[in-house]
């Protein structure tokens, strides 16, 4: 590596920070679907209840809260019920599985009759009966699928209410058990979401993605892409493990806007560089303890329900409680971010994008907060993508870019002590086609503007390993500040065809700027 070593980079699981009681946060921006909970390390074993008690369930049933199937409101056009239609289609599933007689066919039936509509679900078919081995097979046609029925038909009493949406601008919280967690994605297993497919212009959902698993499943003639099927099978993988034994865990996602008042001064702000850490055979989700960064889509999750298996898609496939984002969050604006805080990993991985593949069980040992969420907190920052490369040089786009970094890393007021190292790397780089310098110095800008260091993880690039470092060092020894970078960058937008940015910023003394 170059730069500090790890250990001078704050980390939370080392300093947990100390966080109020859930019992004195306010309703009005943060929802809890449990109630107020105090983990304690002596205690582990101690379960978060469902906010209202004894199986009473209080339904919300409007453009502000996800509509849960088993609201009374969910009816057919000719007045009865749908909850009843998939009650009894579940029991029915859940009776042939536990007698060992379900079949692929009766999946799809009961996932039709649910959704209310057909689907082509040759991916989960080929992953039943020709990736599983016999013994895999049985098991989870008989246990796991008997419990995601359970989950899945006892929703209103495990959440015993709905999750409210995380709209634009609405710096909404809401916090849940892993047990509700895991019951909402039995309900998006069985596609029981209403009107979650329809994202056209003008349609209620047109700003969210659909939670529902329809296009998880469905893989075309082939049965889906080889990776594809390598996604299913880490999404399955949960599911047994939830079966073993249900994680008794807290997640909560968080909805964040930058107030227009707190957007820096960029050109005149004298703030120093942050520390650095760079390497280049670590990954963002193995640095524990610090802000994990999740190359995002603005819909978030991107395309983790159909063919996309790059960073984002990844990582929500080895944490999938990651996946209730798509359900709770509505596109994300520039000056917004999305924080996945508590969510559990899962499952281990090789290989990326095509070549990506299901290793093996990965046990989570991140330690928790005293709300029972795992030391894990990630944040959705999404990119601009650049089909036309050039126009990535503009200020109107880093400026954009290094606001949308500034919203992810800024810490707010409230939570000074709070001030981890970021875990983050080629930004916007990949799919997204941005130039790896110019993320590079926009995330340092951000980072030291928000006073934490940076851990930037190269993915395997030793170049930009020692590159980064060396325009670095040479900040540090020219003791640039932030406005003297965001000079560099205003200076840049007419040389970026002639010269990289790199080596523009070494050939450039700070004094001239
Ligand atoms: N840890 C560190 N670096 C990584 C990791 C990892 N686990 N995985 C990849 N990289 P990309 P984007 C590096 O393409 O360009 C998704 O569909 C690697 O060098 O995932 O921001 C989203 O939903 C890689 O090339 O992010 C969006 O739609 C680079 O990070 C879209 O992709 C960028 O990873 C975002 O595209």
């Amino acid at each position: 590596y170059q730069g500090v070593p790890l250990s001078e980079i704050t980390n939370v699981c080392q300093q947990p920070p100390t966080i109020i009681d859930m019992k004195d946060v306010c309703e009005r921006t943060h929802t809890f679907l449990i109630k107020p909970f105090k983990y304690t390390s002596t205690d582990p074993d101690a379960e978060p209840q469902a906010f209202y008690e004894n199986g009473t369930y209080v339904d919300e049933w409007d453009q502000n809260y996800v509509r849960l199937p088993c609201s009374q409101s969910y009816i057919n056009k000719n007045g009865t019920q749908r909850w009843s239609i998939i009650q009894e289609s579940l029991i029915k599933l859940q009776h042939l599985a536990e007698t060992h007689m379900a079949s692929m066919d009766d999946i799809k039936e009961t996932i039709e009759e649910c959704a209310g509509r057909n689907y082509e679900l040759n991916c989960l078919e080929r992953l039943l009966n020709e990736v599983y081995t016999v013994d895999e097979r049985a098991h989870f046609m008989s246990i796991v699928l008997s419990n995601i029925c359970t989950l899945a038909l006892n929703v209103d009493k495990i959440c015993s209410r709905p999750p409210p949406l995380l709209r634009i601008g609405s710096n909404r919280t809401v916090t849940m058990s892993q047990k509700q967690a895991a019951s909402l994605l039995s309900c998006a297993f069985f596609c029981l979401f209403p009107r979650r497919f329809n994202q056209k212009v003008g349609s209620e959902y047109e700003n969210y993605q659909n939670p529902n698993f329809n296009t998880l499943f469905q893989g075309g003639r082939k049965g889906g892409t080889t990776w594809k099927l390598q996604k299913l099978k880490c999404v399955f993988h949960y599911f047994h493990r939830i079966t073993e034994k249900m994680p008794n865990g807290v997640i909560s996602f968080r909805r964040y806007q930058l107030p227009e008042s707190c957007v820096p001064k960029w050109t005149e702000s004298t703030e120093p560089l942050c520390k650095i850490h760079v390497t280049k055979n670590k990954t963002i989700e193995d640095m524990d303890g610090l802000l994990q960064v999740d190359f995002a889509n603005k819909y978030i999750g991107g395309g983790v329900m159909n063919e996309g298996c790059v960073q984002e898609e990844i990582r929500f496939v080895i944490c999938p409680e990651m996946l209730l984002s798509l359900l709770l969050c509505e596109v994300i604006q520039p000056n917004e971010c999305i924080f996945l805080i508590g969510c559990e990993r899962f499952s281990s991985y090789r290989g990326y994008s095509t070549s990506f593949q299901f290793k093996d069980n990965y046990i989570d040992e991140t330690p928790k907060d005293s709300w029972g969420r795992k030391l894990c907190h990630v944040v959705a920052m999404d990119a601009i993508a650049f089909y036309n490369r050039s126009s990535q040089y503009t200020i109107k786009n880093m400026k954009r870019e290094l606001i949308k970094a500034y919203t992810c890393f800024r810490v707010p007021a409230a939570l000074t002590d709070l001030k981890a190292g970021i875990a983050t790397g080629n930004w916007g780089c990949g799919a997204f086609n941005g130039n790896k310098q110019l993320k590079a110095i926009i995330q340092l800008i951000a980072a030291s503007q928000a006073g934490r260091p940076l851990v930037y993880l190269t993915f395997r690039d030793q170049n930009l390993v020692l590159s980064f470092y060396k325009v670095y060092k040479y900040l540090l020894d020219e003791k640039a500040t932030v406005k003297d970078l965001c000079t560099y960058l205003q200076q840049y937008t007419t040389l970026y065809n002639k010269i990289t940015l790199f080596d523009y910023i070494i050939e450039t003394p700070v004094s001239s700027l």
